[in-house]
C-alpha cells in the first residue's frame, strides 16, 4: 500500500529508521493494517461467527460490512484520516464496528473507558482535539448523554456527539450505516489510535500505537495463547483496555478466526451463564474478579468445563489465589504482566507449575529488551530486584504530545521507564516485586496518586493531600488520602462529594481520607509516602477487619 502521509502523525515518537528497518526485515511488522486484517478474516470464513452480543450474533461477513458502512456514515459526518474520535462504550458489538470503521478511514479512536466522567473525557477531547465522541445513551444507570452535553461546550474542536441508542439531540449511530464506499485507508506504520495510560502524572497520557506494532503483539500473542478457529473468547473486562483487547484478547480472537462473546459485566452471575451456554474456552481477568470467580465456582453447580485457560493480569495474582484456578476452574492458569505502553508478559502453556504460579511471564518478542537498573540506571545484580526498563517491537518510543514527560519516561536511547519494580530468573521470567511510580493499582484499575492530589487541591480548605496505596485483601490496593487542611478540617464526605462533582471516575475517589497536620518527609525535603504507606497499614492492621 502507498503511504498516505509521508510525515509521522505531528506527537508521534517513530521509532528510528535503524529499528524501524529490523523490525520489518525480522517479520514483525507486516505492512498489513488492522482494518485489512478484518477484511482477511471476512473472505477466508464470512459465514463463521465473530460476535455474540445478548442476542445478536455477527458473522465475519456482516461484521466487516458494518464496519465499511459505518466508515462511510463516519466520512459524510467529514471524519478522515487522523482525525481524533473519542469513544467510550461498553461491552457491545459496536464497539467493534465503530473503531473498525475508524481505522479504514485512518481516523484515531481515543480509547475512554465506561468509568470516565467529566474532567477524564474532557481532557481526552480537548488534548487530542477530538472531532467526535461515540457514547452508549445510557449504561449502568449512567446517562452518557448528560455527560457529552457537560464535556461539550468545553470541547471546542468537538463537532459530533454519536450516540448508540436514543440519541436525542445527537447523532445516532444507526443513522451512520451508509453504503459502503472506497476508501483510501491508511498505511501500517501510522498511528492506529490513542490507548490511555495508567498514568502518574496530573493528567491520563495518550499512547499512540500503530498498526504494524500493535498487530505484532495481537498475533504474537495469539499464537503463544494457542488461539485458533475454536477459541471461543469471553470478553468481561473493559472491552478497550488493552488486556482485552490485544492479549491476545478479541484481536487475537478475530485474527485467528475465533468468536468473541461479550459480557456487559465480569460478574459470576454474567459470566458463568455466558460460558455455560456458549461454550467459552477462554477468558480474561484482573484479580479481584479470579478470586470473585474462585469463590463463585465452588459454591454453586455450574458448567465451565469448557473453559481451558484462565488469563489473569492487571495486578499481581496471588501465588495462593494462581494455585486454586485448575483445581476450582478446571483449567489452565496464564499470568499476563502487560502495559498499555507496549510490553506484554505471559507464562506460557509448557512452563513448569511454580513459574506459573509465582512468575508474571516473559516477553512476548526475542526482539523485546529487557533491562533490571537501579536508581541511577546501571544494570543490577542478576536476580535482584530493580526498575524494570524495556524497548522493542510493540513498546511506544513516545507519549503522544508529551515531549517533557518523554524526558523523564523514556532514557536517551529509548527504553521506556516502566515504573515497575521486578526480579528477573534465570528462565527470563518477570517477578513483579512493586512499583516505583506514583500510582495506586485498585485491583488492576490504575489511579495517579497526582490526579488525585490535584483534585483535592482544589479545594478551598484543603492546604495539601497525599494519596497512598493501602493494603486491601480483595482489590490488592486501595486509595488513602492524606489530607493537611487550612484550618477547621472539612468532613471527609464533604471532600468526597467535592471530589464526586468535580466529575472524576469513580474508581479514583479515595477509599479513606486521613486528616493529618504535617507530612513526614524525605531526606530531600519530598513528602515521605513511603511513610504514609506505613502509617496507613499499620492503622488497618490494628482495626478488626
Ligand atoms: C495492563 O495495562 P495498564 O496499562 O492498565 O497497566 C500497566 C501496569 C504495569 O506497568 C504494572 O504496574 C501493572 O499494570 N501490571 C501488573 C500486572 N499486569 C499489569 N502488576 C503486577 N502483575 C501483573 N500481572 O494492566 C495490562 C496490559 C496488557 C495486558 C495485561 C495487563
Amino acid at each position: 500500500m502507498t503511504l498516505q502521509h509521508p510525515s509521522p502523525l505531528p506527537g508521534f515518537t517513530p521509532w528510528p529508521e535503524e529499528f524501524a528497518q529490523r523490525y520489518r526485515q525480522q517479520g514483525y511488522w507486516t505492512g498489513q493494517t488492522l482494518g485489512d486484517m478484518l477484511r482477511e478474516q471476512a473472505r477466508r470464513h464470512p459465514e463463521r461467527i465473530a460476535l455474540v452480543c445478548g442476542q445478536r450474533r455477527w458473522d465475519y461477513a456482516e461484521f466487516d460490512r458494518r464496519a465499511d458502512q459505518l466508515a462511510a456514515g463516519f466520512a459524510r459526518l467529514g471524519i478522515g484520516a487522523r482525525d481524533r474520535v473519542v469513544v467510550q462504550l461498553p461491552n457491545v458489538a459496536e464497539f467493534f464496528t465503530v473503531c473498525f470503521a475508524l481505522f479504514r478511514l485512518g481516523a484515531l479512536p481515543v480509547f475512554a473507558l465506561p468509568a470516565h466522567r467529566r474532567t477524564e473525557i474532557g481532557h481526552f477531547c480537548r488534548f487530542a482535539q477530538a472531532k467526535a465522541y461515540v457514547i452508549p445513551d445510557r449504561d449502568g444507570g449512567f446517562d452518557y448523554r448528560s455527560l457529552a452535553r457537560e464535556v461539550g461546550p468545553e470541547a471546542p474542536t468537538l463537532q459530533h456527539v454519536v450516540v448508540l441508542g436514543e440519541a436525542e439531540e445527537f447523532v445516532a449511530l444507526d443513522s451512520l450505516y451508509d453504503a459502503p464506499r472506497e476508501l483510501v485507508g491508511p498505511s501500517a506504520d501510522e498511528v492506529a489510535f490513542l490507548q490511555l495510560s495508567g498514568g502518574s502524572t496530573g493528567l491520563p497520557k495518550l499512547i499512540p500505537r500503530t498498526h504494524d506494532d500493535y498487530l505484532y503483539s495481537v498475533r504474537a500473542s495469539a499464537d503463544i495463547c494457542g488461539l485458533d478457529q475454536d477459541t471461543v473468547y469471553l470478553c468481561a473486562l473493559p472491552v478497550a483496555h488493552n488486556f482485552p483487547l490485544s492479549s491476545p484478547g478479541t484481536l487475537g480472537v478475530f485474527h485467528a478466526g475465533g468468536r468473541v462473546v461479550l459480557a456487559r459485566r465480569p460478574s459470576p452471575d454474567d459470566a458463568f451463564p455466558l460460558i455455560e451456554a456458549e461454550r467459552v474456552t477462554l477468558t480474561a481477568l484482573v484479580p479481584p474478579l479470579a478470586m470473585a470467580w474462585l469463590d463463585a465456582a465452588s459454591s454453586r453447580q455450574v458448567d465451565l468445563s469448557s473453559l481451558r485457560l484462565l488469563q489473569v493480569g492487571g495486578a499481581k495474582l496471588g501465588a495462593e489465589a494462581a494455585r486454586r484456578v485448575q483445581p476450582v476452574l478446571g483449567c489452565r492458569l496464564q499470568q499476563v504482566f502487560g502495559m498499555a505502553e507496549g510490553l506484554v508478559n505471559y507464562t506460557r502453556a509448557d512452563d513448569p507449575e511454580e513459574i506459573v504460579f509465582e512468575s508474571q511471564g516473559r516477553p512476548i518478542s526475542p526482539a523485546d529488551e529487557v533491562r533490571v537498573v537501579d536508581d541511577d540506571d546501571r544494570d543490577v545484580a542478576p536476580g535482584e530486584t530493580g526498575h524494570l526498563l524495556t524497548r522493542g517491537p510493540y513498546t511506544i518510543r513516545g507519549y503522544y504530545l508529551a515531549p517533557e514527560h518523554n524526558a523523564r519516561a523514556f532514557t536517551s536511547d529509548g527504553f521506556y521507564r516502566t515504573g515497575d519494580l521486578v526480579r528477573l530468573l534465570p528462565s527470563g521470567h518477570l517477578v513483579v516485586e512493586g512499583r516505583a511510580k506514583d500510582q495506586i493499582n485498585r485491583g488492576g484499575d490504575k489511579v495517579a496518586a497526582a490526579e488525585v492530589e490535584d483534585h483535592l487541591l482544589a479545594h478551598p480548605a484543603v492546604h495539601d493531600a497525599a494519596v497512598v496505596a493501602m493494603p486491601d485483601a480483595y482489590l490488592g490496593e486501595r486509595s488513602c488520602a492524606f489530607v493537611i487542611a487550612r484550618d477547621t478540617p472539612p468532613r471527609a464526605m464533604e471532600l468526597l462529594r467535592f471530589l464526586r462533582e468535580r466529575g472524576m471516575a469513580q474508581y479514583k475517589i479515595p477509599d479513606r481520607i486521613e486528616f493529618i497536620d504535617h507530612f513526614p518527609k524525605t531526606g530531600v525535603g519530598k513528602v515521605d509516602k513511603r511513610a504514609l504507606r506505613e502509617r496507613i497499614a499499620a492503622l488497618l492492621a490494628q482495626q478488626p477487619a
